[in-house]
């Protein structure tokens, strides 16, 4: 594939909390790790995210009493699922991976850093308040159409690519760059339904082989 400077690559929260032996583990999340590799140089505009959340988060279970990881609760009026402590800022956990390789991304979009709300999509908070100035960068940059990969499917991706498409950028997910954290079996299945039904186009990394 031709390389165009309208395009760009969004890497989601490949960081060591959300990949195998981390806190908030996604199963075989680290198999990505090459395939993102592979096709960062057919991108000429990469940018990444990064889950990056103080200790007092209140998306993690540990912060309420009696509250276990995977239950719901009410926040601010919003549904928030309850979160092992993940990716707390300037831990380990929070690190990218260091085998990603990080040599042409443009800029880094930390999210998570309101204490009072969760952020899963790299645009927009949870509570779509917070904005993380990524869609602002994107058009500055002329970009029209997004890639997106990364951890997890079924949270950060599928809302990444979602807030992407309603921006009005047309909108890729790169199926076999992504994995889901699978709270329920079927999550990943019926976010990649949920993303395709909304117009988003579902790729694998083959198609810019040729
Ligand atoms: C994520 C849950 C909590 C993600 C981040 O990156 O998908 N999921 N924080
Ligand atoms: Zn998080």
């Amino acid at each position: 594939m031709k390389k165009s400077n309208k395009e760009a690559l969004i890497i989601v929260d490949v960081q060591y909390d959300f990949l195998p032996g981390g806190a908030l583990a996604v199963s075989e999340g680290d198999q990505i790790i090459p395939v993102i590799n592979q096709i960062q140089p057919h991108f000429e505009f990469i940018v990444a995210t990064q889950d990056w959340h103080p200790k007092e988060h209140l998306s993690f279970a540990a912060n309420h009493s009696e509250k276990n990881p995977g239950e719901l609760i009410d926040l601010d009026g919003i549904s928030q699922v309850l979160w092992p402590v993940h990716c707390v800022q300037g831990t380990e956990g929070a690190t990218f991976h260091e085998g990603l390789d990080r040599s042409n991304w443009k800029r880094i979009f930390q999210k998570g850093t309101n204490p009072r709300v969760d952020s899963y999509s790299g645009f927009f908070d949870n509570a779509r308040r917070g904005d993380t100035g990524l869609a602002a960068f994107l058009q500055d940059h002329g970009i029209q159409r997004i890639f997106v990969c990364g951890l997890a499917l079924d949270y950060c991706v599928k809302f990444t690519a979602l807030d992407g498409l309603s921006l009005g950028f047309d909108t890729y997910l790169i199926q076999d760059a992504t994995k889901a954290v699978n709270l329920d079996a079927k999550d990943g299945e019926k976010a990649l339904d949920e993303m395709s039904s909304q117009g988003i186009q579902l790729i694998d990394s083959s198609y810019f082989q040729s």
